[in-house]
Order: C-alpha cells, then sequence, then structure tokens
C-alpha cells in the first residue's frame, strides 16, 4: 500500500473486520459501446474483481439472478422496460434500484445520460467498498452544481505554485506522444466523486499554453478525460494577443483583440470540441488585466465570453482582485470592486469567489460577496492545497471549513439564504452554477503529499456534488475505503480528522486571528511580519496589536466592513458582545483584558488556545500510534512521521506566537502555562528560503 489507489482499492474483505458487503454481484451488464460505457465496464469489473475476488461474468442482458446491470433506457431496452422516472435527474444523475428483471433478482443502475450511469456505478462500488447490503436500494441522486472543478496551479515547467506534492502531473514536455496512465487514474478518482471539469494551468497563467504547440497536448489531456466525464480548461493570460498574438494592445475594447480571441476560441475548439472555456485572474497580484486599460472586470469577462459563447463554452473570472492602491481594508476590495458590475456580465459568465473575504486561512467568515451579486452566477473557489494549513505534513481535514462556510447564512433573503442556495442558483434563480477546489496533486506516488490530503480532495468531490452532506459522513466514507472497514480503526481515525482543522486553527492563531505566517512562503509562524512592498501583505496590518489590545476593527466605527453583510449578519458582526468568538479579532480590535464568555480575558483564552491546539496534536498522535498493526505498515509509518513533524511544528507556531504577543501584550502568561523556551528573536531569526510552493 502507498496511496496511489486513493479510495478506490477495493480490497477484499480484511479477515476478521467487518468487511464489504456480502452481497456478490453474479453477472455485469453494462449497457453501451465505446467513450464512457467502457471506461464504466472497465471500472465496475476492475472493482468486482478486487472486492469479490473475482470479476463476475459480463452480458448482453441480465440472465441470472444477482446481475448489475448499468446503463440508459436507449442503450438497454431492459432498463427501459422498467419503466424507471428519470425526470428531474438531468444528464449527470442517475438512480439505483433493487429490481426484478425479466425475472432476476438484479440490481439496477440507470440514468438518462451514460455519464449519468458512470456516476451511479462509482457510488455502487462505495456502497460495497463501505459494506453496504445491496437489497432493497432505492437510491436517486443528481448534483446540485454544473460545474465541479480543480484548479490546477501547474506552471508549465511543471513548478506547482502552493504545491506539496511533488511536480505537476501534466509532463508537457512528453505530451502528446506519452499518456501517462496517471491521467487516467486521475479521472477515474475524479469521476468517483462527481468533478466534472478540470482547468490545467496556474491562474497565474503563461500565454504559451494557448499557442498551437500546447494546444496539442491540452486536446490529447483532454482526450483522456472524455471518457470520465472531465472537460478540460485552461487559464487565459489576459495579455496573451500581445505576447503570443504579435498585437500591440490587449484593450477589450479594441476589434482586432476581440478578432484575436475569436480566432483562438476556434482554433481550441476545433482540437477539443468539448472544451469547457477559461478561467482568468486579472488585475491581480501584478496579473495584466482589462483595468490596464482602462475597462472593467466585466469589459474583460464579456469580451472572453463572447469568444467561446458560439462552442457553449464559459469564462470564469475571479474575484480575488488586488488594486495597486492599497486599501483601507483588503478584505473590502472584491466586494466593492465587483458589486457595481452586477447585471453586466454575459450568461456565460461565472464570478468565481474565494470562500473568505482574505485568502484561504484556516477560518474566515464567508465573503460578502455571497448574497451581495444576486443578477451574476457566483462559483465558489476553496483551496484544497493547503497553503495556510501546514502544507501536506500537518493533518487537517478541511471539510469541516468547507462545510462551515457553504451552511453560513448570508441572511440577504431572510433566513436560510446560505451561501450554499447562493452558489447552486436557488436563491436568484441561476443555472449556470459551480465550484472549484484549488487542487493538492501531484507527482508524488500518494498524488496529494500525504495520505490524509487525499480525504480533502474526496470531500471537495463529495461536496460539491451535495453540499448538504456532513462532514464527518464523508470522513466515515473516506477512512472506510482508503483504511479500513473496521470499527477500531474507523473511529479513531475520523475522531483524529474532525479534530484536525480546529486544532490547526487554534495553534496557528485563534479567535479570528488571521493571516499571520511567514512572509512570502507562508509555512510557519510570522506574526511579526512588517515592512516590505505593502502594508497589506504583512502580519502586523492584520492583527493591529498594540499595548492596549489586538484585532482588527472592521466595525462601522473601523473600515465598516461589516456593512459588506446584508442587516442581520452586519448587526452581529458589529456587536462585540455577539460576534461569534471565533471571530471576534477579525471583526474588532479589543483590549488584552476583554472578557471572554469562558470568563477568562482574551489574552489568557488566546494562549490557551495556543496550548489547546498542540494537546490535540499530541492525542492525534498518540490515537495513530494505537493503530500499529491495524494499518499497513508502509502508510502507518510516513502517517506517524509527519505527525511528529506536525506537533514540532504546532509548538513552534505556538511558542512563536506567544513570544511575540506577549511582547506586545506585556501580560503574565496564566497559571500553569510554560513559557517559550527561547526568547523572541530566536524565532525570528528562524529562515526559510526553500519552503515549496512558494510563488517562483
Ligand atoms: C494566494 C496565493 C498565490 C495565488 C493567489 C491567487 O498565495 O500564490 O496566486 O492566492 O489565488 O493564496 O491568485
Amino acid at each position: 500500500e502507498d496511496g496511489y489507489a486513493l479510495w478506490l482499492r477495493y480490497a477484499a474483505p480484511d479477515a476478521g473486520a467487518a468487511g464489504p458487503s456480502a452481497t456478490r454481484v453474479t453477472q455485469l451488464v453494462v449497457a453501451g459501446s465505446p467513450g464512457v460505457p467502457s471506461a464504466t465496464r472497465e471500472e465496475l469489473q476492475r472493482g468486482l474483481a478486487g472486492l469479490q475476488g473475482g470479476a463476475p461474468a459480463n452480458g448482453d442482458a441480465v440472465t441470472r439472478a444477482g446481475a448489475l446491470l448499468v446503463g440508459t433506457p436507449a442503450a438497454s431496452p431492459q432498463i427501459a422496460r422498467l419503466g424507471l422516472d428519470l425526470d428531474g435527474l438531468g444528464g449527470e444523475g442517475y438512480r439505483i434500484r433493487s429490481a426484478v428483471v425479466d425475472g432476476h433478482a438484479t440490481t439496477v443502475v440507470a440514468a438518462n445520460e451514460d455519464i449519468g450511469a458512470l456516476y451511479g456505478a462509482f457510488h455502487l462500488l462505495r456502497l460495497l467498498q463501505t459494506g453496504q447490503p445491496l437489497d432493497g436500494l432505492d437510491i436517486r441522486e443528481a448534483p446540485r452544481l454544473a460545474v465541479r472543478m480543480l484548479n490546477h496551479w501547474d506552471n508549465l515547467d511543471r513548478y506547482v505554485e502552493r504545491g506539496y506534492a511533488g511536480q505537476s502531473i501534466w509532463d508537457w514536455h512528453r505530451l502528446p506522444g506519452w499518456l501517462d496512465p496517471r491521467y487516467t487514474d486521475y479521472a477515474r478518482a475524479n469521476a468517483s466523486i462527481g468533478i466534472n471539469g478540470t482547468v490545467l494551468n496556474n491562474v497565474n497563467a503563461n500565454a504559451d499554453v494557448l499557442t498551437p504547440m500546447y494546444l496539442d497536448k491540452v486536446a490529447a489531456i483532454a482526450g483522456v478525460m472524455r471518457p470520465y466525464g472531465i472537460k478540460v480548461y485552461l487559464s487565459a493570460r489576459f495579455s496573451a494577443p500581445m505576447e503570443i498574438g504579435g498585437l500591440d494592445t490587449a484593450d477589450p475594447a479594441d476589434a482586432d483583440v476581440q478578432r484575436w480571441w475569436r480566432t483562438k476560441a476556434d482554433e481550441v475548439y476545433a482540437l477539443i470540441p468539448d472544451f469547457g472555456g477559461f478561467l482568468v485572474k486579472a488585475n491581480s497580484e501584478g496579473q495584466p488585466g482589462p483595468q490596464d486599460y482602462g475597462r472593467s472586470h466585466a469589459d474583460g469577462a464579456n469580451m472572453l465570453a463572447d469568444a467561446v459563447a458560439p462552442h457553449g463554452g464559459i469564462v470564469m473570472w475571479r474575484a480575488f482582485v488586488y488594486s495597486d492602491e492599497e486599501p483601507v481594508d483588503r478584505a473590502k476590495q472584491a466586494y466593492n470592486e465587483f458589486v457595481p458590475l452586477d447585471g453586466t456580465f454575459h450568461d456565460n459568465v461565472l464570478v468565481q469567489v474565494k470562500n473568505g473575504p482574505i485568502d484561504f486561512q484556516p477560518r474566515e467568515p464567508f465573503h460578502p460577496l455571497f448574497g451581495g451579486m444576486p443578477k451574476t452566477p457566483l462559483m465558489m473557489e476553496f483551496q484544497i492545497t493547503k497553503e495556510y494549513l501546514g502544507f501536506s505534513t500537518h493533518l487537517a481535514y478541511k471539510a469541516p471549513l468547507y462545510e462551515e462556510v457553504l451552511d453560513a447564512d448570508t441572511h440577504v433573503q431572510g433566513p436560510g439564504s446560505t451561501v450554499a442556495r447562493v452558489i447552486d442558483g436557488s436563491l436568484d434563480g441561476h443555472a449556470l452554477t459551480g465550484i472549484a477546489g484549488v487542487a493538492n496533486i501531484g507527482s508524488d506516488r500518494n498524488w496529494s503529499g500525504s495520505h490524509f490530503d487525499q480525504a480533502n480532495w474526496y470531500a471537495f468531490g463529495r461536496l460539491a456534488w451535495n453540499s448538504d452532506l456532513s462532514s464527518r459522513d464523508i470522513a466515515v466514507e473516506w477512512t472506510r475505503m482508503t483504511f479500513s472497514n473496521d470499527p477500531a480503526v474507523v473511529e479513531p481515525v475520523v475522531g483524529m480528522m474532525m479534530a484536525s482543522r480546529e486544532a490547526v486553527v487554534d495553534y496557528t492563531g485563534a479567535l479570528g486571528l488571521h493571516h499571520v505566517m511567514g512572509r512570502g512562503h507562508h509555512y510557519g509562524p510570522g506574526p511579526w511580519v512588517e515592512g516590505g512592498p505593502r502594508a497589506d501583505w504583512t502580519s502586523v496590518y492584520f492583527h493591529r496589536a498594540d499595548g492596549n489590545g489586538i484585532g482588527f476593527d472592521r466595525t462601522r466605527r473601523g473600515s465598516d466592513a461589516v456593512s459588506q453583510y446584508a442587516a442581520p449578519v452586519a448587526e452581529v458582526f458589529d456587536d462585540v458582545t455577539r460576534t461569534p468568538e471565533e471571530f471576534l479579532l477579525w471583526f474588532h480590535h479589543v483590549p488584552w483584558s476583554h472578557p471572554m464568555r469562558s470568563g477568562r480575558p482574551l489574552w489568557d483564552e488566546l494562549v490557551l488556545r495556543y496550548d489547546r491546539g498542540v494537546e490535540t496534536v499530541r492525542g492525534m498522535r498518540e490515537t495513530w500510534a494505537g493503530l500499529d498493526g491495524r494499518i499497513d505498515a508502509g502508510r502507518h509509518a510516513q502517517v506517524a512521521a509527519f505527525l511528529a513533524i506536525q506537533q514540532d511544528e504546532a509548538q513552534w507556531w505556538r511558542d512563536a506566537s506567544i513570544a511575540y504577543f506577549q511582547s506586545i501584550s506585556g501580560r503574565p502568561l496564566p497559571a500553569g502555562v510554560a513559557p517559550p523556551p527561547h526568547p523572541l528573536e530566536h524565532y525570528k531569526a528562524l529562515e526559510f528560503p526553500h519552503a515549496p510552493g512558494d510563488t517562483q
């Protein structure tokens, strides 16, 4: 076991443990011809062979009890005769039914389109892998969101920005001649969780990817993805018409520029008829964009949207923007720039918004753009890679973070106006909907750099399919498929996962602290970071600690960021007594003595949270040590080693942060709390010039 198989191990039941389902499939009938149905048949054969210790017979029609029948009514007369109601399932939905087919007890996976049948097949394999019985099934599933995609921040030289799992999996040099089998396994894994799109290259884009040489390579990847229902997309560099097109402007109002993009889109679609479209980062962190020509984000997005529209393509325009001028409060910027443009984007544009207003911190309140642009379909952007949560060595299961944001209530149309309902279009009546996760995938054998980081990829896909799933249920599912169905493994592992993200919040800075990490690489603590090119790239800008207190005043008396939320939410965040404590220092500057709900002063509470975080990691490590012998030695050893690293680094975060904040608060540590072993200068002097994933 080296982790390569991900959650698709299809392992036969371990002797003695409560294993996968005892139900046996005796015959496999997958209706349909090459393409998606072949991929479906191969996956079921592979899965059943592993789970049952031998593949069942293949057939064209059900002829015996215990058969599995998969397909569409159009491809299978037996499915058509069942007359199952498939209305409302769309192309990607499916039904799984226990039925009698021509006198034989059969499990039926039926869908309107082949891709729905593939998703249903993966669902069935999940049932078998997690030991569910196959009788009496009546399942109806359809995804809530239309576009469920990964964003790779992969450069063409295979360097992955904020990637901690080796190089890019896209081997541009050997493409298109060599199709690494890993591409197929990547497609299988994504299809198994319902992901239907992938942006191959970094949002900090290189225009070369749009040249004929690279487009041939992109087309080759698209060919591998197609049988798995995955569309390929590219990040487009806004200045590409100048860099590879020989024009002297990229002004979206310029007729030559518009023509260049239309011709480029035609060229792309001639090679890749099902190409998804473009993702764009513009006028942000030095990237070119329409504002360079005095045009708006909408002008830029609409020009590209018009180029791909004749082919059915879409444009995802990112709202993660930075103006050249330093804002009074960086948290307010995207809202200020985008809300005035609401209603001006063309129909095939999605505005892609990060989950919170700053940048993928271990905890942020939901982004105020959700609910703030009712006339524009907004797409969620989560980070799967752990830029701010300890890279790949720290165990942090991110599903609780995703769930917290999706469940957050914007109140824009009264209670129940959750972020999930903003992005699934139900609140404002949008049909074009989507979600993106910044991938944590690389060339490492185990794909994600650590075994537990696979769970974040898995959970992202599951929540993209159905935002109502609970992060705990997803953890259970993943653990059973990835490690074991043995309850003596599942319970402790799920316990570790569910505590892990809060532990990271605690040891990196709880109670609403944010952006307190090392400069540039974002590895380890850096609450002292100040100076440099922009104030809003420093830590002191965000925590604002001084002798009197700490926190960023975003109330009406401060930066007034609270007013970007709907009134009921704004009132809560504006009121120091009502703001949830996990966001206290995000919205308020309070004295060190501020009374907390625990009865302790803020300073004491903060210190105790640092200790609690370290303590949780120590407990996770102990739990994992107790699983020795229940989990294969290779994976057990790597996780154990990583947890040891995490414990050391949690301690480092705790010690350095306490040393720093104590130098400012001047307050004694609460009774019984150990002082940091070194003076502050020691922590400040630690340097990591080569931490992975930093911007090149
Ligand atoms: C930040 C990353 C940076 C990305 C940027 C973005 O530090 O590397 O380019 O976001 O999302 O989180 O564009």
